[in-house]
């Protein structure tokens, strides 16, 4: 289980963090997050990939495995979706005790534009047979996580992984693949949390059995003590960000702004229906007041939402919430668990506002 860790952040968790980088964010302002800013998280090392050598498998419990290489991934069906990704880990650094991992504040969070495939029609090319539950997806990275020598794999159920946006993608906003996006394939499950979507993938497998790999059994459970196996993670919980207002300080990120009417951008998205409301709160969440909504560029994308801030000179703590049309909305304190997963607690900015020097 994972060792627990409060107070300052220790090297072994800045070597990830250094590796891993979130978006900055005053991209909040990009309704297409750019490919060089969107958030990353590797597990182990960026494979190689030869593009030329490369294959994709689909085998398993199919009448026919099925071999192709980029350029017949190519040539079939493409289509574009915007989709928000976000790291289940993502709040984990603000929780107490933390678990040794990568430790996120707020930032591990993008919205790409991805073209790719739908995964459905060649599962049916494959000809899966009776008896599949699920399907697993296997990345060519490999490492040690848990004692256990593995690649990154995960599964998905049947019934999600036939769903109609399930995408194979092999392009982020127009472009090939990065290196460190997945290149030269991944899977893209709009509404999931990141640890779905496996990048460097090479092998699709249909299962009569549930997969019970680490990255299921042992990563990615809410949990809400080491005892607890706890639920597995899925979708996207609903949360909002803002930009920012005024400048930074430097190192010190304190937010220093000048009074009068601020207008304040952010963005928000849920995983498990589309976004109804924001609010907005200048005094640490005490009192609220609706933001107004910019509609999302598609089903899975963020949307847009802005507040106009009459700021008045002291200290202030900003906030942002976000409900969905489910009803499920941001907690004032996240909800405390082993993995530090899925901590969508209202954003705090505190900011200092003051008439500019000279
Ligand atoms: N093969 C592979 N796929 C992976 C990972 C990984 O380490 N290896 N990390 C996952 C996690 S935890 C997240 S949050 C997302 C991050 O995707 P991004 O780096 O493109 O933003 O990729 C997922 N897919
Ligand atoms: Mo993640």
């Amino acid at each position: 289980m994972a060792e627990m860790r409060t107070g300052p952040i220790g090297h072994d968790e800045l070597a990830l963090a250094a590796r891993n980088h979130g978006m900055p964010l005053e991209a909040l302002r990009y309704p297409i997050t750019p490919a060089g800013l969107h958030y990353l998280l590797i597990h182990y090392d960026i494979p190689a990939v030869d593009p030329g050598a490369w294959r994709l498998e689909i085998d398993g419990n199919v009448a026919t495995p099925l071999t192709l290489g980029v350029e017949d991934l190519a040539a079939r069906p493409r289509v574009t979706v915007p989709v928000i990704l976000e790291c289940a880990g993502n709040g984990r650094a603000l929780q107490s005790p933390r678990p040794l991992s990568q430790p996120w504040l707020l930032e591990a969070v993008g919205n790409a534009e991805w073209t790719g495939t739908p995964l459905r029609p060649l599962l049916e090319e494959a000809g899966m047979l009776d008896g599949s539950v699920e399907v697993l997806f296997t990345g060519l990275d490999r490492g040690i996580e848990g004692a256990i020598d593995q690649a990154y794999e995960r599964s998905l159920p049947l019934a999600e992984a036939i769903g109609d946006d399930v995408l194979l993608a092999d392009e982020m906003n127009g472009q090939p693949l990065l290196p460190q996006h997945g290149f030269p394939l991944r899977l893209i499950v709009p509404g999931w949390y990141g640890m779905t979507q496996v990048k460097w993938l090479h092998r699709i497998q249909v299962l009569t059995e549930p997969f019970e790999g680490y990255q299921h059994t042992n990563s990615y459970r809410f949990a809400a003590s080491e005892n607890d196996p706890g639920e597995p993670l899925s979708r996207i919980r609903p949360r909002s960000l803002m930009v920012p207002p005024g400048v930074p300080g430097f190192p010190i990120r304190t937010r220093h702004a000048e009074p009068g009417p601020t207008l304040v951008q952010g963005r928000a998205w849920s995983g498990l229906g589309a976004i109804e409301r924001v609010e907005f709160s200048s005094d640490g969440g005490a009192t609220w007041a609706d933001a107004e909504l910019t509609p999302a560029t598609g089903d899975f994308a963020w949307c847009g939402w802005t507040f106009t801030w009459e700021a008045e000179p002291g200290e202030h703590e900003l906030c942002c919430r976000t409900t969905d049309e489910t009803g499920a909305t941001q907690p004032l304190e996240g909800e405390w668990n082993v993995g530090g997963y899925s901590n969508n607690a209202v954003q705090r900015v505190p900011v200092v506002v003051a008439e500019p020097v000279g």
